[in-house]
Protein backbone atom coordinates (compact mmCIF):
# COMPACT_ATOMS: atom_id res chain seq x y z
CA UNK A 1 0.00 0.00 0.00
CA UNK A 2 1.49 3.70 -0.86
CA UNK A 3 1.19 5.76 2.32
CA UNK A 4 0.16 9.10 1.05
CA UNK A 5 2.74 12.43 1.23
CA UNK A 6 1.71 15.76 1.79
CA UNK A 7 4.86 17.30 0.98
CA UNK A 8 5.54 21.02 1.35
CA UNK A 9 8.10 23.51 -0.67
CA UNK A 10 9.24 26.47 0.44
CA UNK A 11 10.95 27.95 -2.33
CA UNK A 12 13.40 30.26 -1.59
CA UNK A 13 11.28 32.16 1.30
CA UNK A 14 11.21 32.44 5.49
CA UNK A 15 13.85 33.78 7.65
CA UNK A 16 15.24 31.20 10.31
CA UNK A 17 12.59 33.04 12.83
CA UNK A 18 9.95 32.15 10.82
CA UNK A 19 10.93 28.61 10.13
CA UNK A 20 11.18 28.10 14.03
CA UNK A 21 7.61 29.34 14.23
CA UNK A 22 6.09 27.44 11.57
CA UNK A 23 7.89 24.03 13.37
CA UNK A 24 6.38 24.92 16.42
CA UNK A 25 2.61 25.49 15.25
CA UNK A 26 3.18 22.04 13.37
CA UNK A 27 5.38 19.64 14.09
CA UNK A 28 3.10 17.76 16.69
CA UNK A 29 -0.09 18.38 14.69
CA UNK A 30 1.15 16.63 11.90
CA UNK A 31 -0.59 13.50 10.92
CA UNK A 32 1.46 9.92 11.96
CA UNK A 33 3.64 9.11 9.04
CA UNK A 34 2.44 5.56 9.04
CA UNK A 35 -1.00 6.92 7.92
CA UNK A 36 -0.36 10.28 6.46
CA UNK A 37 3.44 11.77 5.90
CA UNK A 38 4.28 15.15 5.86
CA UNK A 39 7.26 16.72 4.53
CA UNK A 40 8.59 20.03 4.21
CA UNK A 41 11.37 21.39 1.65
CA UNK A 42 13.22 24.31 2.74
CA UNK A 43 16.46 26.34 2.04
CA UNK A 44 19.49 24.69 3.00
CA UNK A 45 19.82 27.59 5.64
CA UNK A 46 16.75 26.85 7.38
CA UNK A 47 17.20 22.96 7.37
CA UNK A 48 19.39 23.16 10.84
CA UNK A 49 16.62 24.96 12.04
CA UNK A 50 14.22 23.05 11.64
CA UNK A 51 15.43 19.78 12.50
CA UNK A 52 16.33 21.31 15.91
CA UNK A 53 12.47 22.28 15.88
CA UNK A 54 10.82 18.96 15.22
CA UNK A 55 10.27 16.95 18.41
CA UNK A 56 9.16 13.67 17.52
CA UNK A 57 10.20 13.92 13.98
CA UNK A 58 6.83 12.89 12.55
CA UNK A 59 7.36 15.93 9.88
CA UNK A 60 10.21 14.86 7.43
CA UNK A 61 12.69 17.45 6.76
CA UNK A 62 13.66 17.76 2.78
CA UNK A 63 16.11 20.03 0.71
CA UNK A 64 15.21 21.76 -2.55
CA UNK A 65 18.37 20.98 -4.08
CA UNK A 66 21.60 19.49 -4.02
CA UNK A 67 24.73 19.37 -6.45
CA UNK A 68 25.77 15.81 -7.76
CA UNK A 69 29.10 15.56 -5.62
CA UNK A 70 29.83 14.47 -2.56
CA UNK A 71 32.14 17.32 -1.63
CA UNK A 72 34.86 19.69 -3.33
CA UNK A 73 35.80 22.47 -4.81
CA UNK A 74 31.97 23.58 -5.83
CA UNK A 75 31.82 27.02 -4.56
CA UNK A 76 28.05 27.89 -3.27
CA UNK A 77 26.71 24.14 -4.01
CA UNK A 78 25.12 22.00 -1.37
CA UNK A 79 26.85 18.71 -0.55
CA UNK A 80 24.22 15.52 -0.65
CA UNK A 81 26.53 14.03 1.67
CA UNK A 82 26.07 16.84 4.03
CA UNK A 83 22.54 16.49 4.00
CA UNK A 84 22.45 13.13 4.73
CA UNK A 85 24.78 14.07 8.06
CA UNK A 86 21.99 16.19 9.13
CA UNK A 87 19.14 13.45 9.15
CA UNK A 88 17.66 14.86 5.45
CA UNK A 89 14.99 12.58 4.34
CA UNK A 90 14.07 13.68 0.77
CA UNK A 91 15.50 16.06 -1.55
CA UNK A 92 13.42 17.70 -4.62
CA UNK A 93 15.54 16.93 -7.87
CA UNK A 94 14.67 18.92 -11.34
CA UNK A 95 12.20 21.51 -10.22
CA UNK A 96 10.64 23.16 -12.91
CA UNK A 97 11.81 26.53 -11.35
CA UNK A 98 15.57 24.57 -11.72
CA UNK A 99 15.11 23.79 -15.14
CA UNK A 100 13.81 26.81 -16.12
CA UNK A 101 16.03 29.56 -14.34
CA UNK A 102 19.57 27.22 -13.45
CA UNK A 103 19.68 25.10 -17.04
CA UNK A 104 19.42 21.73 -15.31
CA UNK A 105 18.68 19.63 -18.22
CA UNK A 106 17.70 15.35 -17.79
CA UNK A 107 21.41 14.81 -17.23
CA UNK A 108 22.35 16.92 -14.55
CA UNK A 109 18.86 15.61 -13.01
CA UNK A 110 20.23 12.22 -13.83
CA UNK A 111 23.21 13.14 -11.70
CA UNK A 112 21.05 13.94 -9.18
CA UNK A 113 19.19 11.34 -8.72
CA UNK A 114 22.44 9.25 -8.28
CA UNK A 115 23.80 11.08 -5.41
CA UNK A 116 20.66 11.10 -3.74
CA UNK A 117 20.44 7.55 -3.71
CA UNK A 118 23.82 7.25 -2.70
CA UNK A 119 23.49 8.97 0.32
CA UNK A 120 20.68 7.12 1.44
CA UNK A 121 18.46 9.42 0.92
CA UNK A 122 15.08 9.94 -1.52
CA UNK A 123 14.78 11.97 -4.82
CA UNK A 124 11.16 13.69 -5.47
CA UNK A 125 11.78 13.91 -9.21
CA UNK A 126 9.86 16.97 -10.29
CA UNK A 127 8.35 16.56 -13.87
CA UNK A 128 7.51 19.89 -15.89
CA UNK A 129 5.04 20.22 -18.70
CA UNK A 130 4.58 23.53 -20.43
CA UNK A 131 1.21 24.73 -21.87
CA UNK A 132 3.15 25.62 -25.25
CA UNK A 133 3.82 21.63 -25.52
CA UNK A 134 0.61 20.74 -24.21
CA UNK A 135 -1.17 22.59 -27.29
CA UNK A 136 1.39 20.74 -29.55
CA UNK A 137 -0.01 17.92 -28.56
CA UNK A 138 3.49 17.10 -27.06
CA UNK A 139 3.00 16.52 -23.60
CA UNK A 140 3.22 12.32 -23.65
CA UNK A 141 6.77 12.68 -25.17
CA UNK A 142 7.82 14.97 -22.62
CA UNK A 143 7.22 13.44 -19.42
CA UNK A 144 8.26 9.97 -20.61
CA UNK A 145 11.24 11.53 -21.77
CA UNK A 146 12.28 13.74 -18.79
CA UNK A 147 11.31 10.64 -16.05
CA UNK A 148 13.54 8.09 -18.73
CA UNK A 149 16.13 10.60 -19.20
CA UNK A 150 16.43 11.32 -15.04
CA UNK A 151 16.15 7.68 -14.32
CA UNK A 152 19.39 6.44 -16.33
CA UNK A 153 21.47 3.99 -14.46
CA UNK A 154 18.82 3.57 -11.54
CA UNK A 155 18.53 0.38 -10.48
CA UNK A 156 15.17 -1.64 -9.88
CA UNK A 157 15.45 -1.46 -5.96
CA UNK A 158 16.35 2.29 -5.47
CA UNK A 159 13.42 2.97 -8.25
CA UNK A 160 10.90 1.38 -5.75
CA UNK A 161 11.81 3.79 -3.20
CA UNK A 162 11.20 6.91 -6.09
CA UNK A 163 8.83 9.72 -5.44
CA UNK A 164 8.12 11.50 -9.03
CA UNK A 165 5.76 14.87 -8.94
CA UNK A 166 4.23 15.42 -12.16
CA UNK A 167 3.96 19.72 -11.84
CA UNK A 168 2.45 21.45 -14.94
CA UNK A 169 4.06 24.74 -15.49
CA UNK A 170 1.03 26.28 -16.06
CA UNK A 171 -0.37 25.54 -12.71
CA UNK A 172 3.01 26.65 -10.86
CA UNK A 173 2.02 29.46 -8.63
CA UNK A 174 -0.59 30.73 -11.08
CA UNK A 175 -3.34 30.05 -8.83
CA UNK A 176 -4.81 27.84 -11.52
CA UNK A 177 -4.81 24.49 -10.26
CA UNK A 178 -5.03 21.38 -12.78
CA UNK A 179 -8.14 19.90 -12.56
CA UNK A 180 -7.91 16.51 -10.47
CA UNK A 181 -8.71 14.54 -14.37
CA UNK A 182 -5.65 16.39 -16.06
CA UNK A 183 -3.82 15.50 -12.97
CA UNK A 184 -4.81 12.31 -12.90
CA UNK A 185 -3.92 11.86 -16.36
CA UNK A 186 -0.36 13.19 -15.79
CA UNK A 187 0.26 11.06 -12.59
CA UNK A 188 -0.52 7.59 -14.60
CA UNK A 189 1.30 8.69 -17.59
CA UNK A 190 4.38 8.84 -15.42
CA UNK A 191 3.41 5.44 -13.52
CA UNK A 192 3.14 3.66 -16.90
CA UNK A 193 6.07 4.95 -18.16
CA UNK A 194 7.87 3.49 -14.43
CA UNK A 195 6.01 0.18 -15.57
CA UNK A 196 7.88 0.52 -19.32
CA UNK A 197 10.95 0.95 -17.84
CA UNK A 198 11.15 -1.38 -14.78
CA UNK A 199 7.61 -3.75 -14.19
CA UNK A 200 4.11 -3.08 -13.04
CA UNK A 201 5.67 -4.00 -9.46
CA UNK A 202 7.94 -1.06 -9.07
CA UNK A 203 5.14 1.13 -10.77
CA UNK A 204 2.70 0.06 -8.24
CA UNK A 205 5.38 0.40 -5.59
CA UNK A 206 6.65 4.34 -6.75
CA UNK A 207 4.64 7.33 -5.51
CA UNK A 208 3.25 9.85 -7.55
CA UNK A 209 2.65 13.42 -6.49
CA UNK A 210 0.60 16.15 -7.81
CA UNK A 211 2.39 19.94 -7.58
CA UNK A 212 0.62 23.30 -8.97
CA UNK A 213 -1.66 25.70 -7.20
CA UNK A 214 -2.58 22.80 -4.77
CA UNK A 215 -4.81 24.02 -1.72
CA UNK A 216 -7.04 23.03 0.74
CA UNK A 217 -10.37 23.64 -1.50
CA UNK A 218 -8.82 21.36 -4.07
CA UNK A 219 -6.70 18.76 -2.68
CA UNK A 220 -9.61 16.65 -1.36
CA UNK A 221 -10.73 16.22 -5.68
CA UNK A 222 -6.95 15.68 -6.40
CA UNK A 223 -6.26 13.11 -3.58
CA UNK A 224 -9.58 11.05 -3.94
CA UNK A 225 -7.81 10.46 -7.82
CA UNK A 226 -6.36 6.81 -8.09
CA UNK A 227 -2.82 7.45 -9.44
CA UNK A 228 -2.06 10.34 -7.06
CA UNK A 229 -0.39 9.58 -3.69
CA UNK A 230 0.10 13.15 -2.91
CA UNK A 231 0.95 16.88 -3.09
CA UNK A 232 3.81 18.96 -3.26
CA UNK A 233 2.43 22.53 -2.54
CA UNK A 234 4.25 25.53 -2.40
CA UNK A 235 2.50 28.77 -1.65
CA UNK A 236 -0.34 27.06 0.61
CA UNK A 237 2.69 25.29 2.51
CA UNK A 238 4.42 28.37 3.96
CA UNK A 239 1.46 28.91 6.06
CA UNK A 240 1.46 26.70 9.15
CA UNK A 241 -2.78 26.74 8.94
CA UNK A 242 -3.11 26.35 5.69
CA UNK A 243 -0.39 23.44 5.33
CA UNK A 244 -2.04 22.04 8.25
CA UNK A 245 -5.74 21.80 6.39
CA UNK A 246 -3.52 20.32 3.39
CA UNK A 247 -2.33 17.87 6.06
CA UNK A 248 -5.57 15.97 7.44
CA UNK A 249 -7.65 16.58 3.87
CA UNK A 250 -10.68 14.82 3.47
CA UNK A 251 -9.85 11.29 2.83
C1 LIG B 1 4.86 24.01 -7.84
C2 LIG B 1 4.38 24.15 -6.46
C3 LIG B 1 5.37 23.55 -5.50
P1 LIG B 1 2.70 26.18 -6.06
O1 LIG B 1 6.12 24.67 -7.99
O2 LIG B 1 6.36 22.74 -6.04
O3 LIG B 1 4.18 25.52 -6.13
O4 LIG B 1 1.87 25.27 -5.23
O5 LIG B 1 2.90 27.53 -5.42
O6 LIG B 1 2.18 26.25 -7.46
Amino acid sequence: MRIPLIAGNWKMNKTIDEAKAFMQAVSDQVTDPAEVETAIAAPAILLSTMLANNPGHRLRIAAEDCYWEDSGAFTGETSPQALAAMKITYVIVGHSERRAYFNETDDTINRKVHAVYRNQMTPILCCDETMGRLEAGEKIHWVVSQVTGALKGITEERARQLIIAYEPSWAIGSGKSASAEQAEEGCYLIRQTVADLYSDDVANEMRVLYGGSVNPENIDSIMAKPNIDGVLAGGASLNAETYLQLVHYQK
